[in-house]
């Protein structure tokens, strides 16, 4: 019965002795990011009522327009998490360098990557959108704002998770000892636990990607998807296709219902679409811990050594026998 789980807040503090050396920093910066979800759905829920819709007219790093939402809820993490006292460096899709913590503010122990608003093109026509974000412990030792505690392989991950804007409002997060699952009851204006410890479920006859895009694959994304189509009752073929078109609400399916996500790279951008450090790699802890797997198509995203704060991969992201099978496709390319 709603009301009667554990609040997000609750779970964490219980959950305090995972954290040998926890000193309220770590609850704090889930606090404010749960705080920046709850803000965030609630203008994602107005969208057309309060001109949140559409773009603001310029573009990011990427060349993508940039959202209304995606600006204002860029700008709102920023200043939630730069006053919390607890982050040295933030690192957002919105913003091309390293973000320091405003001045006055305390450097903290953590560096906090995040794409505020996920699938931002769905806004406007009131689809599923996410917030991903993904928190490493600081490497260096002193000052503020370096890219080198930005830059650490998703391995090291001291947590990292998403909220989703569905049909609920959902907080998912890893700290590395398992998926733990919060869905929002706007009436309370809280996070209560619906499932801990998730786990991907073992069928998986779905797969989720943006196929309009075949006309520039490699070969062995050809070949896996042909293999996905082909009719074959045995083997649960032909698999079932669903692409929402925002990466948290296809990884979300995909996460309670089963299957595979990918973007692959392709002839014009080898290196796909999405960005490893504040997408790809947060995910694919979560998918780890859930008993999936992520890869590059050959690599395990989470070691893979970051060089740019915005760089790419292709992406393939699951259930574990899905991603090894799209891998053998890929192994002798
Ligand atoms: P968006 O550009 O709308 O923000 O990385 C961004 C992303 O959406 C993912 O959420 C989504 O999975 C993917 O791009 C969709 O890209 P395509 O439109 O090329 O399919």
């Amino acid at each position: 019965m709603a009301g009667l789980q554990p609040t997000l807040n609750q779970f964490i503090r219980a959950r305090q002795q995972d954290y040998p050396d926890a000193i309220g920093d770590f609850s704090q910066l889930m606090n404010v990011i749960a705080l920046a979800g709850k803000l965030i759905s609630r203008e994602k829920n107005l969208a057309g009522l309060v001109d949140a819709t559409g773009y603001t007219g310029r573009t990011n790093i990427q060349g993508e327009q940039v959202a209304k939402l995606d600006e204002w809820s860029n700008d709102l993490i920023v200043d939630l998490l730069g006053e919390t006292g607890c982050v040295c460096v933030m690192g957002s899709e919105e913003v091309e360098e390293p973000i320091s913590p405003p001045e006055g503010a305390s450097a903290g122990r953590y560096a906090v990557l995040f794409d505020p608003v996920d699938g931002s093109s769905n806004i406007d026509v009131a689809a599923p959108a996410g917030t991903i974000f993904s928190v490493q412990r600081r490497v260096t030792k002193t000052g503020v704002g370096h890219l080198e505690d930005l830059l650490q392989p998703g391995r090291d991950q001291a947590a990292a998770g998403y909220i989703l804007y569905g049909s609920s409002t959902m907080f998912v997060y890893t700290t590395g000892n398992g998926v733990h699952a919060f869905t929002l009851d706007p009436t309370m204006g809280e996070f209560h636990l619906t499932t801990e410890d998730l786990k991907f479920p073992e069928k998986s006859n779905v797969y989720s990607t943006n196929e309009g895009n075949a006309g520039t694959w490699l070969e062995p994304d050809l070949k896996w998807v042909e293999w996905l189509k082909q009719n074959d009752p045995e083997t649960h073929r032909p698999y079932s296709a669903r692409y929402i078109g925002a990466l948290v609400a296809d990884f979300h399916r995909i996460l309670l219902k089963d299957g595979i996500f990918a973007y692959p790279g392709n002839t014009t951008r080898r290196e796909g679409k999405l960005r490893l450090l504040y997408e790809c790699s947060p995910l694919a802890f979560v998918a780890e811990q859930a008993g999936g797997q992520a890869t590059d198509g050959l690599r395990r995203i989470l070691d893979i050594e970051p060089t740019g704060l915005h760089q790419r991969t292709p992406y393939y992201l699951g259930n574990a026998s899905e991603v090894e099978r799209v891998g053998r496709f890929h192994s002798d390319r």
